[in-house]
C-alpha cells in the first residue's frame, strides 16, 4: 500500500506520457544531436518515446502519424520533411484529440489549429544574418555567390534562401550566380559545389559560397581543396547550425561564419506540452529558438569544445 501511495502522489509522478516523434532522418550532425537530445529530454521526464525515422521521406511520415494516432499516444512531435501536404493528417491526429507539436522545421496550412505549437528558428532571419555577414566582409568588392540549398520544399530551403536574398538585394557588387540543392548533406554539398567549380573556372570566379547548413559547407570546403583552393580566403564559407566541425573548420582558417541553431528543440516542445496537458494551458502559436552568428573571432576551439555533451 505504502508504495502504491507513492507511485500515486502527484509529487513523484512524472509526466507518464507517451510521445510519438516522427523525424526526417539523419542528414545532418544537427539532426543527429536533436535526435539525442530529444531522447534524453523524454528519458529525464519520463515520457515514453515512441521514435519513427522517416529517411527524409514524407509518405513515411504520414504513416509514422497515423500509426502514433492509432497507438492512442498522449501527443505528437513531427519534424516536417516538407512544408505542404499535412492538412490530412494532422485533422485525423486533431479528430482523436492528439496535440501535435512541430519541431524546427514548419508547414503551410491554411488551418493552424492543426497544430498546437511550432518550436523553431526564425529561418528567414537566419539567412539575412549570413546575408548581412557576407555583405560586411565584401564590402564594395564584386563578389559572385555561389548558394547550396537544404531539402527542395522544406521550409528551412525556401525561407532561408529568401532572407540569404533579401539581405543582398541592392548590393549590385554582389550577385547569386549559381543556387541548387544539397538536401543538407555533406555528399551532395561536395558533389553540386564541385559542378558549381567547374562552370565558375575551376573556382577562380567564386568569391563566396552560402549553404544553408554546415554539413553541406563542409563537403563544399572539401571540394574547394580538391580543386587546390583555399576555402575561407580563396572562397568565403558561410553557414547555418553550429555543429562542432564547422567550428573546427573556422578554427583552421576554413570556413568563416555560421549561424547557430539549438538542437534542443524538445525541451521547450515538451514543456509546452506538460503545461497543455496539466492546465489546458495554450502555448503561444510559434515558440521561437535563437539564432546568433560565430565567425573566426568567436574563439571556435573554445564553442567546439562546449558543445560536445550538448547531443553533439
Ligand atoms: O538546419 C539542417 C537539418 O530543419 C532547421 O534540417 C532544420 C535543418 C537543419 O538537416 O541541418
Amino acid at each position: 500500500l505504502a508504495l502504491a501511495t507513492l507511485l500515486a502522489s502527484p509529487v513523484l509522478a512524472q509526466s507518464g506520457m507517451t510521445v510519438g516523434f516522427s523525424q526526417v532522418g539523419s542528414e545532418s550532425g544537427w539532426r543527429a544531436a536533436e535526435t539525442s537530445v530529444t531522447r534524453e529530454e523524454a528519458k529525464k521526464r519520463g515520457i515514453d518515446l515512441k521514435f519513427a525515422d522517416a529517411q527524409q521521406k514524407q509518405e513515411n511520415q504520414i504513416k509514422a502519424i497515423r500509426s502514433f494516432v492509432a497507438q492512442g499516444v498522449d501527443a505528437i512531435l513531427l519534424a516536417p520533411v516538407v512544408a505542404t501536404g499535412w492538412d490530412q493528417v494532422l485533422e485525423e491526429a486533431k479528430d482523436a484529440d492528439i496535440p501535435v507539436v512541430l519541431l524546427d522545421r514548419n508547414i503551410e496550412t491554411k488551418d493552424d489549429s492543426l497544430y498546437l505549437t511550432a518550436v523553431t528558428s526564425d529561418q528567414v532571419h537566419e539567412g539575412k544574418v549570413a546575408g548581412d555577414y557576407l555583405v560586411g566582409q565584401v564590402g564594395s568588392k564584386p563578389c559572385k555567390v555561389v548558394e547550396l540549398q537544404g531539402t527542395t520544399g522544406s521550409s528551412p530551403a525556401i525561407a532561408r534562401k529568401k532572407g540569404f536574398e533579401e539581405a543582398i538585394a541592392g548590393k549590385s557588387n554582389i550577385t547569386l550566380a549559381r543556387s541548387q540543392t544539397g538536401d543538407f548533406t555533406r555528399t551532395k554539398g561536395k558533389e553540386v559545389m564541385e559542378s558549381f567549380i567547374k562552370a565558375e573556372n575551376g573556382g577562380k570566379d567564386i568569391c563566396a559560397v552560402y549553404a544553408h547548413n554546415d554539413d553541406m559547407a563542409v563537403g563544399a570546403i572539401q571540394a574547394i581543396k580538391e580543386a587546390g583552393l583555399k576555402p575561407g580566403t580563396d572562397i568565403m564559407v558561410v553557414s547555418i547550425d553550429a555543429v562542432p566541425d564547422i567550428f573546427q573548420a573556422m578554427a583552421n582558417g576554413e570556413a568563416n561564419a555560421t549561424v547557430e541553431l539549438t538542437p534542443n528543440m524538445a525541451g521547450p516542445a515538451f514543456d509546452a506540452l506538460e503545461a497543455y496537458k496539466k492546465d489546458g494551458k495554450e502555448p503561444p502559436k510559434w515558440i521561437q529558438t535563437e539564432s546568433k552568428l560565430y565567425t573566426q573571432a568567436d574563439d571556435p576551439k573554445g564553442v567546439m569544445e562546449a558543445k560536445k555533451g550538448m547531443g553533439y
